[in-house]
């Protein structure tokens, strides 16, 4: 809309009584919503506004007429600003009051409590087993699941021709002399080739066997070994460590029984048991009927093993055991299928207590 700017006293006194009127009828209280507000003061405000250009077009007219109109056009434009912010407020309120009544936000209502993961009953076992030793002064040590030969049987005494370094009992890399660990040996082999005497040490972690999977047996499953070397260390000890464990682990009157058993790397070597917890000690399934439960094996360590890692076998010795987690998960938790600890169903995971972090 291109208009003349007036340069006539009574042209502007026209042009004022025209835009005067128009911003009554087209009014900013008229507006029924912030866009149409805005067009309202864009239309007479903006920079090139009715209002605007009136007020330019002032610089035009003579001295006296412009003293005697400014203040008009002036008031003009405060009440249309003022008239505008008054709009704006009420139309804000309006649409806050309306949100809220759709919204309906209750700030003050207590937030949905976040589901809150907690530890797997193997961890909090292999945890719990391990704590017990380092109480008793043993440090804890991992190592890499890959091994070579001789980390996982070489050194351990453990024949050329042995069953278990068939492929069918060991995972072996696709053309390289190298494997999956069969037992967390390797890492107290890495120990004792690492450091020097005196040693004492539990090795927690995951191994690996070519293993057929059913409700006692899983092709991966974990560790705690454990391993102590010094002078003058014997069976002796041995007992008392793993005596103390178990009262620790299952309770002070913990009745355990060492029975004579082997392995290439202890000599002499022993399975221990102890008293049923279900029955307790007069038969049931749980100890097949025997009154004892099998819960871990030990030995004293073979000095062919000491040897191996360059160690003088008259002056160290020492001794070790192996506890299979899972087992003792089991044992722990009436659980009686290990499959239940790998297929993450969360109905059996959250049987777990939560608060065992
Ligand atoms: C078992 C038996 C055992 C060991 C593990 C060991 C490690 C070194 C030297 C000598 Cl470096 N021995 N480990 C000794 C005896 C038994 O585990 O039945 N584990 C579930």
């Amino acid at each position: 809309m291109e208009r003349e700017a007036p340069t006539t006293r009574a042209a502007w006194e026209r042009s004022c009584a025209r835009i005067e009127s128009a911003l009554r009828e087209a009014g900013a209280a008229a507006a029924e919503d912030l866009p149409k507000l805005e067009e309202v003061r864009v239309r007479f405000l903006g920079r090139k506004g009715e209002l605007t250009e009136l007020l330019k077009s002032l610089k035009d007219l003579s001295i006296e007429d412009r003293r005697a109109l400014g203040p008009k056009a002036q008031g003009l434009k405060a009440s249309f600003e003022a008239a505008v912010g008054a709009r704006r407020a009420a139309l804000e309120d309006a649409s806050d009051a309306a949100s809220l009544e759709t919204d309906a936000l209750d700030l003050t209502l207590p937030a949905v409590r976040a589901p809150r993961g907690r530890l797997h009953p193997l961890t909090t076992t292999l945890h719990e087993i391990a704590r017990i030793f380092q109480l008793m002064g043993y440090s804890w040590a991992e190592g890499p699941f890959v091994e070579d030969e001789r980390h996982n049987f070489t050194a351990l005494n453990i024949p050329e021709d042995h069953p278990a370094r068939d492929s069918h009992d060991t995972f072996y890399l696709q053309d390289l002399p190298l494997l999956l660990r069969t037992h967390t040996s390797t890492v107290q082999i890495r120990a004792l080739e690492s450091s020097r005497p005196p040693l004492r040490v539990v090795c927690p972690g995951r191994v690996f066997r070519h293993e057929q999977l059913d409700a006692t047996h899983s092709a991966v499953f974990h560790q705690v070994e454990g391993l102590v070397v010094d002078e003058g260390v014997g069976f002796a000890d041995l007992k008392g460590h793993l005596q103390a464990f178990l009262q620790q682990l299952l309770g002070t009157s913990t009745k355990t029984r060492f029975r004579p058993s082997y392995f290439p790397f202890t000599e002499p070597s022993t399975e221990v048991d102890v008293q049923c917890f279900f029955c307790p000690g007069s038969g049931c399934p749980s100890c097949k009927h025997t009154g004892w439960i099998e819960i871990l094996g030990a030995g004293v360590v073979n000095p062919v093993v000491l040897k191996s890692v360059g160690y003088d076998e008259k002056k160290w010795s020492g001794f070790a055991f192996g506890i299979g987690v899972e087992r003792v998960a089991m044992l722990l938790h009436g659980v009686r299928d290990l499959r239940d600890f790998y297929t993450n169903d969360l109905r059996f995971l959250k049987q777990f207590d939560e608060s065992l972090l």
